[in-house]
């Protein structure tokens, strides 16, 4: 390798190799350590086999660590049957909702890959686990309007807490499902982010994520602020995919008293967004409060007042959820979002089983057969327990629900939160003050990232045992949570009416808040410095994801490349491997490349030596190898 080096170098090429040269060029000496991909691998496992995995230390144990059973499918079908995708590639995005509007059966989507597990086990799922079931999906469930597969916290939790790109994760899906349309959740200008982003930023990764195969982008904004929605939904159309642009739900438009967020203020937003090109209306209800006769009232009006699909999304926190659904479908609901049984309810969606009965023998039964759906449900359902030291509490809803309005997944969450404060048994004050502090603000949509900045004001002041009113009168220094400052700043964005005046005084303690829409001020990102950089990290030539990514989550994409760097992709390890390690004993097979497979056993761990090291010794593909991990405890 020196004489290769040698007379590879630049210098000694251009025939300009004086006598120093050698002494003078050190990095003719640097070899690259023979770090191969296995060995990667197994030093991931013999560190969490030794150190254990800081993700799920002191946290409930997996109670599963077998493969989950992955249902028949047709494996003679040299490819599954023809979905909505083939549809969509037909039509273009434009006609393809118009055909929607001709379909008598409520369609629908499936959220088990997305929303169902950020909403009860803080997305914690691994591509791995996606992947065994994803062809089950195309060949035996293609009359699915939708898998929503990506956005959301997707998108940051697999680099930040899973270590497996996200990018990675919706090709493997794409090349295993052609045939149903992939669908994601965009957060606007805040992308997939919990801030306003740079609009070059914005555009660029719409378009990544449309040329890595999203058909159908979800675009809201978190205070259903339309002029926020803009970049990002002119940007869709531009990719060719579905546009469906949201109204956030908030209130309750069945009450009298309640005129902020009534039907009109819903319909003139929704008529603002199908002038603007959207292809199908969504009604987000992120937090579960659009009750049965509200649904009812909402779709028959807005399917009277604009002439695009309308896709209705719900969190069954109330348990009720179903029949919201049941009523809008009655009217003429186009689309509705559910899980499978085994991820639905609770926080998560309603029950996609439940859907379809409550739809049987009427002109609008799906045409999804149910046994396959509940072949699925029982993956998941072994699956789920992987996570358990992830599993979201169950927490019934009260009918306090509707005071505090709290979004599906952040319901469970807060609570962990207010728990590691020690505030678990303050539990309803906080959901109290979550109410209070959202008629401070103004009374604003709540989902994220505006959620978050009311989350976090609550568990400030009831840990901080300060009331509400206090806020505005006592003469402490208060150090507000830097959410708060951000959305009451306007770096959020506007909301409808604006922010009480004196309340931004107050809390901002006199700084001009912003009235213009952030992505207008914020300096377009430099892609060619930010390429400049990443290059530096990865030691290639970064694609455009790579870039994208990298302006989006810069720490969380750095920490990503040096765990791939060290540990090579631990994506391919079964998820109790990845999470736990290995028993003494135990094999499994991992991956890593197309028709590349390695079979790990894991033997035994030597005792500690003097320096603290430990070797762990494996078998791979039958050969003896082993590991020397520093024993960190
Ligand atoms: C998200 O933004 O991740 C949401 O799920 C909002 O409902
Ligand atoms: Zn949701």
């Amino acid at each position: 390798p020196f004489v290769l080096k040698l007379i590879t170098h630049p210098t000694f090429l251009n025939g300009e190799c004086y006598t120093r040269f050698i002494d003078d060029t050190p990095e003719l000496f640097k070899f690259p350590k023979r770090h191969d991909r296995a060995t990667k691998l197994l030093t991931y496992l013999a560190e969490t086999i030794v150190n254990g995995n800081a993700m799920v230390k002191d946290r409930p144990k997996a109670v599963r660590r077998t493969p989950a059973p992955v249902p028949e499918y047709n494996k003679k079908e040299l490819s599954p049957p023809d979905g909505m995708r083939q549809k969509l590639l037909e039509l273009g995005a434009e006609k393809f909702g118009k055909w929607i509007l001709d379909q008598k059966e409520l369609l629908l989507t499936d959220t088990s890959f997305r929303d169902a597990h950020q909403s009860l086990y803080a997305t914690r799922f691994r591509t791995h686990d996606m992947l065994q079931i994803a062809e089950v999906y195309a060949h035996n469930c293609p009359q699915l309007f939708s898998l929503e597969m990506w956005g959301g916290a997707t998108f940051d939790t697999s680099m930040r807490f899973l270590k497996e790109s996200p990018w990675q994760r919706l090709a493997e899906m794409r090349t295993r499902v052609p045939n149903i349309l992939f669908q994601m959740l965009i957060r606007a200008s805040s992308a997939v982010g919990y801030t306003n982003y740079p609009d070059n930023v914005v555009r660029a990764f719409v378009k990544e994520a449309a040329d890595a195969g999203i058909d159908v982008f979800r675009v809201f904004d978190a205070l259903n602020w339309v002029p926020n929605m803009k970049v990002a939904m002119e940007e869709v159309q531009k990719s060719g995919a579905i546009c469906e642009a949201s109204i956030c739900y908030t209130g309750d438009i069945l009450d009298p008293s309640k005129t902020k967020y009534d039907l009109k203020y819903y319909v003139n937003m929704a008529k603002e967004l199908e002038n603007m090109g959207a292809h199908i209306l969504a009604i987000k209800d992120m937090a579960g409060l659009c009750k049965p006769y509200a649904a009812e009232l909402l779709v028959k009006t807005l399917k009277q007042e604009i002439g695009i699909p309308i896709h209705f999304h719900t969190h069954d926190t109330s348990g009720g959820q179903a029949a919201s659904i049941a009523k809008a479908a009655e009217v003429g609901l186009d689309i509705a979002d559910g899980a499978v049984p085994s991820m639905s309810g609770g926080t998560s969606q309603p029950n996609l089983t439940t859907v379809i009965e409550a739809q049987r023998f009427t002109e609008h039964q799906p045409t999804i057969a149910v046994e396959h759906l509940d072949e699925i449900s029982e993956y998941w359902r072994a699956v789920r327990n992987y996570y358990t030291a992830f599993e979201s509490p169950v927490l019934p809803a009260g009918a306090n629900l509707y005071e505090h309005q709290m979004p599906g997944g952040q319901y469970t969450n807060l609570l962990q939160q207010a728990q590691s404060l020690g505030l678990g048994d303050r539990w309803s004050e906080v959901c109290h003050v979550y109410a209070e502090v959202n008629q401070l603000l103004g009374d604003i949509v709540k989902v994220t990232p505006t959620s978050k900045a009311v989350g976090d004001m609550a568990l400030f002041l009831v840990a901080n045992d300060i009331s509400c009113d206090e806020v505005m009168t006592s003469d402490r220094d208060l150090a507000f949570p830097e959410s708060v400052l951000d959305l009451i700043s306007g770096r959020m964005g506007q909301t409808p009416g604006g922010f009480p005046e004196d309340v931004q005084k107050k809390i901002l303690r006199g700084e001009a808040p912003l009235t213009e829409r952030p992505g207008s001020i914020l300096p377009p990102a430099d892609f060619e410095d930010a390429a400049k950089v990443v290059e530096k990290m990865i030691h290639r030539t970064p694609t455009d994801q790579d870039v994208v990514t990298y302006l989006l989550y810069p720490k969380v994409y750095e920490d990503f490349t040096k765990h791939q760097k060290a540990y090579y992709d631990t994506s391919g390890l079964p998820t109790y491997a990845f999470f736990n390690g290995l028993e003494p004993e135990e094999e499994v097979a991992v991956d890593i490349a197309p028709g590349k497979t390695l079979i790990i056993k894991f033997l035994a761990v030597g005792k500690p030596q003097t320096d603290g090291c430990r070797t762990v010794f494996f078998e791979l593909n039958g050969q003896p190898r082993e590991v020397i991990i520093v024993d960190k405890s």
